[in-house]
């Protein structure tokens, strides 16, 4: 029986499942839900999510949601091409790379990108700038594991570059708004401010299938 992901555009939970999917080759039945629609919290989707979100991912009649899950799920049934590592140590720094990351930037970085789209900036200076020198930290801890590695983890694209890499990437499309004018001069440019990230984005770019991962209302309004 095909795999089926329900997966919305832009939201980097669901770009993990997509990134996991196409890296791994396994083909799968694909439904773009339409946030605008509300199709995320239709009743077929509430019975397989209660929580209403994106993605879900079922495998014949087993479902699983959360996107790490999703990851953990996959690799350990499509074993073929692995994203947690082929040892137990690579497994152990995978997760670890991932936890520091949830732990220390997601939260912050979430701030940021909701500070920007929809908050505004004025009014709540303070907040944003906390929230930006977490980012900025935590984007150096990266650049340095960059720096000597072509990926976050081991000599192999993995899980911590799935699980961090949308996120990477929503903050640097947010930060193209105008209104992200002045925090935008603290990160970019890329290039010159954090040169490893910026060639790790064109590896993972440059892999097979990245393309069908890529957030579809994106492309209309590049
Ligand atoms: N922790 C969840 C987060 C999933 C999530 O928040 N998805 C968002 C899209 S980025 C969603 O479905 N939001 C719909 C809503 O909150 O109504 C995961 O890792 O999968």
């Amino acid at each position: 029986m095909a795999l089926e992901l329900w997966w919305g555009s832009g939201s980097p939970y669901s770009w993990r499942a997509l990134l996991a999917l196409e890296y791994k080759r396994l083909s799968y039945v694909s439904h773009l839900v339409q946030f605008a629609k509300q199709e995320h919290r239709s009743p077929q989707m509430l019975q397989m999510n209660p929580r209403g979100r994106v993605p879900v991912l079922k495998d014949g009649d087993y479902v699983v949601f959360e996107s790490l899950a999703i990851l953990r799920y996959l690799d350990r049934k499509y074993p073929e091409i692995p994203i947690f590592g082929t040892s137990a140590e690579e497994e152990g720094t995978i997760t670890r790379v991932i936890c520091e990351y949830q732990s220390y930037a997601e939260d912050h970085l979430a701030k940021l990108i909701y500070a920007i789209l929809f908050q505004g900036i004025e009014g709540h200076m303070e907040e944003i700038e906390r929230a930006l020198n977490f980012v900025i930290a935590e984007a150096r801890t990266i650049e340095n594991r960059l720096a000597s590695s072509s990926w976050l983890v081991g000599e192999a694209f993995s899980a911590a570059d799935i699980v961090i890499f949308p996120g990477i990437k929503q903050l640097l499309r947010v930060l193209e708004r105008r209104e992200a004018e002045d925090l935008r001069a603290r990160l970019l440019p890329l290039d010159a401010n954090f040169p490893a990230i910026a060639a790790w984005i064109g590896r993972i770019e440059a892999l097979p299938g990245y393309d069908k991962t890529y957030p579809p209302h994106w492309k209309e309004k590049e």
